[in-house]
């Protein structure tokens, strides 16, 4: 048995799905993973963890944030929330995190709850997340983000 991937060692599990670099070689993306050679504004990075298109402007899915009114347990307040695609079957990753500085992030669970997941059928989820706590319970201010990798 032989490894598959640079400084990997035989023997040992091999991280499955698609790379970066064969999802842009089937492009034939021009720019690197932080360009933008579509010029919508998503990196061709997160166009691939996003599982969009990086040659079609009209194929940006976000991330969103918005401030949204959601129940739980019982009683309704407005929540800072981020709503993102994901797809599956790719070698990297979305993590949401949490400032409130925007110097110091977090991606501590219990920060953020996942509202919605709703599976689009194409190998893409929209996922929303929101603060743990609502808005106005805090003194501080609260930032989101996405990192991928
Ligand atoms: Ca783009």
């Amino acid at each position: 048995m032989s490894s598959q991937s640079e400084g990997g060692s035989p023997g040992t599990e091999e991280p499955s799905g698609l790379t970066y670099d064969t999802w842009a070689a089937g492009f034939d993306l021009q720019g690197g993973p932080l360009d933008d050679d579509d010029g919508d504004q998503l990196l061709n990075f997160f166009e691939f963890l996003h599982g969009s298109s990086p040659i079609d402007s009209s194929d940006a899915p976000g991330p969103v944030a918005s401030v949204q009114s959601i129940e739980v347990d019982g009683s309704t307040n407005d929540y800072l929330t981020l709503t993102f695609n994901e797809t599956s079957g790719i070698r990297g990753s979305l993590t949401v995190e949490v400032s409130t500085d925007l110097k110091n992030w977090s991606s501590d669970p219990s920060l953020t709850e996942v509202v919605s997941r709703i599976d689009n059928g194409n190998e893409t989820s929209t996922i929303t997340v929101r603060i743990a706590s609502p808005i106005g319970t805090d003194q501080n201010k609260t930032y989101l983000r996405l990192r991928g990798r």
